[in-house]
């Protein structure tokens, strides 16, 4: 979709391999896997730019909520096969290193720990490395044909980096044994099933559903939602002591940074009556 709001930053950083689009409609960054001609496979450009981009959008108020997707026929076929793994085949050990983390600043570093909601909207293929952005991002709205696969095993690899461990975050045991093990693939309404994503919608009701979700939270206070989110991501790792102390230092920081998101949600339903917060925003 263009809406006339819709403008190609130039001022933010992006490139070949990354189209990003800031929607001042629904206060979206869309952000594009932009290889379409390779499935949009990722190579060291594009993770490079992925966290470029990424960035900048941190920083960008008119972005509320940033939407994963890819132009063409895939979201994300995954690591490049050639530029990622074969052309770094027999250089220095430190390249691959290198090569490597840049895969992980982006997918696990900056994304998994994003400050504003993020959406996965997996319009197409993904496969493989592609399961990291993925379980990365909070929610993930997918096509019914969308078609997905941990397909290391079919080419001789175990899955690396982070993606058996991103799977088990998600989705239950049988299933990601399963996948991972015999490399077979499913498809959207599957991905629902096993709650790998949160939806799967036919593919003329992708962008529009996704559209639907990002007004539900951009809807709300921004500091809210980033503290509800940082405190779920974070507080399952901690003790109940740490977890107790650093949710009300999230709960503290919202109400500092907006003050009026509260303020004016306890107005309105005891002394305006003009909404239900068990029904609905007051926002709304
Ligand atoms: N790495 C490198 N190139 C890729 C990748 C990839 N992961 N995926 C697709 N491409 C390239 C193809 O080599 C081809 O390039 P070419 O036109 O220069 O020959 C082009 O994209 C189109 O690919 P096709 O296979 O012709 O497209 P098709 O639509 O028939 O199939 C599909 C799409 C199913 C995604 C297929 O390309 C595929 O199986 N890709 C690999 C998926 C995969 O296993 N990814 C790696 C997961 S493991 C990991 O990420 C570590
Ligand atoms: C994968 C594997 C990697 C990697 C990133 O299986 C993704 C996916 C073996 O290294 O760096």
């Amino acid at each position: 979709m263009t809406t006339e709001t819709t403008t190609t930053p130039h001022h933010l950083p992006g490139g070949d391999t990354v189209r990003v689009e800031i929607d001042d409609d629904h206060g979206i960054g869309w952000v594009y896997f932009n290889r379409p001609e390779k499935r949009n496979a990722m190579n060291p450009k594009l993770n490079f730019e992925m966290f470029e981009v990424l960035d900048a959008l941190e920083g960008e108020d008119r972005v509320k909520v940033v939407v994963l997707t890819g132009t063409g026929a895939a979201w994300s076929a995954g690591m490049d096969l050639k530029e990622y793994f074969r052309e770094t085949d027999g250089k220095p050990r430190w390249v691959q290193h290198r090569v490597r983390g840049q895969g992980t600043n982006w997918q696990h570093r900056k994304l998994l720990n994003y400050p504003k909601p993020t959406i996965a909207m997996v319009n197409g293929w993904c496969f493989g490395g592609a399961f990291i952005p993925l379980v990365a991002c909070d929610l993930a709205i997918a096509s019914v044909d969308a078609q997905f696969g941990l397909s290391e095993v079919n080419w001789g690899v175990t899955p690396g980096n982070l993606v058996t461990r991103a799977l088990a975050e998600v989705i239950p045991t049988r299933d990601a044994m399963y996948h991972i093990m015999t490399g077979k693939p499913f498809d959207g309404r599957k991905a629902e099933q096993m709650r790998l994503v949160n939806e799967a919608v036919p593919a003329e009701q992708l962008r529009e559903r996704t559209i639907e979700i990002a007004g539900e939270l951009s809807s709300l206070s921004q500091w809210v939602v980033h503290g509800t989110k940082m405190g779920f991501r974070h507080s399952r790792l901690m003790s109940w002591e740490a977890a107790e102390d650093f949710l009300y230092a999230k709960h503290d920081q919202a109400i500092l940074f907006d003050e009026q998101a509260r303020a004016k949600g306890m107005q309105g339903f005891l002394d305006d009556k003009t909404y239900r917060p068990g029904l609905g925003t007051h926002e709304g």
